[in-house]
């Protein structure tokens, strides 16, 4: 817990995220930055199956087909602190806001609900939800994640599978 705080967290460690780099580094031997669902199973040492290729699937953000070093982060986090609710939120939120303004915005939420399992949500309404009405660009970390309190289920899709795949 404490160590994914420091991994992960705000005062991030300079060592740690080295150690993830090289790890991550070692699953992509020819340097480009990405790893298949090959390298990832051989990685964490796993035989490939329907579940790890979920796994694979749910960390994959953007449906690349490959896992790119802040995904392969919040999927760390993940794997070792899935009932730790706001270390993940704090993550998605990092992962999610993709041009790293420190905001979510209305395509980044909606990319977000899709990535849950929740594509038929309407992200206007829940964005409309999260800022009481306010015209806004984004929302904060705190404004998402009063929302995601409000509205579990949309994380328990993460934690679910991911207590599945063991
Ligand atoms: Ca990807
Ligand atoms: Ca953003």
């Amino acid at each position: 817990m404490q160590g994914i705080k420091e991994a992960f967290g705000h005062d991030i460690r300079q060592d740690t995220v080295k150690k993830h780099m090289n790890a991550f580094a070692l699953m992509d031997p020819n340097k480009t930055g990405r790893i298949n669902v090959k390298q990832f199973a051989k990685g964490f040492g796993v035989a490939m199956s329907n579940d790890l290729q979920h796994l694979f699937d749910l960390l994959d953000n953007d449906g690349s087909g490959e896992i790119d070093f802040r995904e392969y982060l919040l999927g760390l986090a993940l794997l070792n602190e899935s009932k730790d609710r706001s270390g993940i939120l704090k993550l998605a939120f990092q992962v999610f806001d993709s041009d790293e303004n420190g905001q979510m915005s209305i395509n980044e939420l909606t990319s977000f609900l899709a990535r849950c399992g929740y594509g038929d949500v309407d992200a206007h309404s829940l964005f409309k939800e999260a800022t009481a009405g306010q015209q806004k660009d984004g929302l904060t970390y705190d404004e998402f994640e009063s929302l995601m309190r409000k509205h579990p289920e949309y994380m328990k899709v993460w934690t679910d599978k991911l207590e599945k795949f063991g």
